[in-house]
């Protein structure tokens, strides 16, 4: 097979292991790297270290697996529709957390994907990455082919939308690249920018994490000060304004029908009394393989009560 007949063999694989989309990437310098700078500069990563630790390889990719030439680079949707969470007081859960920590099922489904490439190219290296590691994965997705990077910072794919999950597999297989999505699509929509409930971006295309319910309620740790209280709302565990109001969500995504990602009742609209008065064990038993083991009991606690605060106060 030559490069391109193998490109064609992979998709049709990974296609095959149930991604929704997958492009191919030629591994080069970021060229967004001085955009990474600014944002770093101006703090607003917040407490996130380790991106200002990882900047080097996320401006070049090429440093994280020095043999690798290409970027396979998949997306998967996890597009339920908004549902209502019925009596309060329940809190509001990003739709990226419905289901099993998506990590776990994307991981699997990754080292599938690089056997599979393996296969096809023998003796061909492969790296899996989702989310954790220093990979600028929004980047490589839109030099894939698969979507353009929104005035929300989202990789929006024109037929899927921007709910869905990013995955990697670096190879120094020879694998013809696609061209890249140089199109934006957003023209002169500012919805998102708008409807942020925290006036979190400062500009079109940067998203000051500081002031991000995502980041509040999943990254921050320690306690929330009475201003991050009140930022938060009614989200108890990330924030899907910046998308629910979409176009490209609300107009065309379609609800994913994999049945790994299953909305759990529990994930969707979590008891907050109840989370309250739960020990420990019980949170572990409960949600120990789901997104709210990030925060953990004490995250989601904090969380918890900066809700009930906004939708009961005392
Ligand atoms: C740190 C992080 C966060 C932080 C910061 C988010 C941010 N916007 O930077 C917080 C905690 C806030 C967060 C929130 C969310 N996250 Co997050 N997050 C990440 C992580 C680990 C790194 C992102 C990063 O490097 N940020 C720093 C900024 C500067 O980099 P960047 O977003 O990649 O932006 C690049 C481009 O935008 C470009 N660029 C900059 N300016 C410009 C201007 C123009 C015109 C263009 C074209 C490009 C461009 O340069 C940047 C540097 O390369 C990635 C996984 C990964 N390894 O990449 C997931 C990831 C980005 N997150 C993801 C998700 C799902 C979310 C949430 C939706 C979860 C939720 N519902 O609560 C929210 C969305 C909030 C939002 N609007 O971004 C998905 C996004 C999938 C997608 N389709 O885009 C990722 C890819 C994880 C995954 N594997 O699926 N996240
Ligand atoms: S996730 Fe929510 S808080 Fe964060 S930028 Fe989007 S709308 Fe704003
Ligand atoms: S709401 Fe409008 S501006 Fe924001 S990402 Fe969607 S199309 Fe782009």
């Amino acid at each position: 097979m030559n490069p391109v007949e193998r490109r064609a063999e992979i998709k049709r694989r990974a296609a095959a292991l149930g991604f929704d989309a997958v492009g191919i990437a030629a591994l080069e310098r970021n060229a967004h790297a001085a955009e990474l700078d600014r944002w770093l500069a101006a703090g607003y990563a917040g407490e996130m270290r380790y991106l200002h630790r990882q900047a080097d390889k996320r401006k070049d990719p090429r440093r994280i697996m020095p043999e690798a030439k290409v970027a396979v680079v998949t997306l998967m949707s996890y597009f339920h529709r908004w549902v209502d969470p019925g009596a309060m007081p329940r809190g509001r859960v990003a739709q990226y957390a419905w289901t099993t920590d998506y990590h776990e099922v994307l991981g699997r489904r990754l080292k599938a994907l690089g056997a599979a490439i393996r296969e096809v190219v023998p003796g061909a290296a492969t790296r899996t990455y989702v989310d954790a590691g220093p990979v600028p994965e929004r980047e490589l997705a839109q030099r894939a082919g698969l979507g353009w990077i929104a005035k929300n910072t989202m990789l929006i794919h024109p037929r899927l939308g921007s709910f869905t999950f990013i995955g990697v597999v670096l190879t120094d297989a020879a694998l013809a690249p696609d061209l890249p999505f140089d199109a934006d699509r957003c023209g002169t929509c500012r919805r998102c920018l708008d409807a942020c409930p925290t006036a979190a971006f400062p500009e079109p295309h940067v998203l000051d994490a500081r002031r991000c319910i995502s980041y509040l309620t999943i990254e921050h740790r320690g306690e929330f000060s009475p201003d991050q209280a009140a930022m938060v709302g009614e989200w108890v565990f990330g924030c899907d304004v910046c998308q629910d109001v979409c176009p490209w969500n609300v107009k065309f995504a379609q609800a994913s029908a994999d049945p790994e990602f299953t909305p759990r009742a529990e994930l969707v609209a979590p008891d907050l009394v109840a989370l309250l008065e739960m020990d420990e064990d019980t949170f572990t038993r409960g949600y120990g393989d789901t997104p709210f083991e990030r925060p953990g009991y004490a995250g989601m606690r904090r969380n918890a009560t900066a809700v009930l605060q906004h939708v009961a106060p005392a």
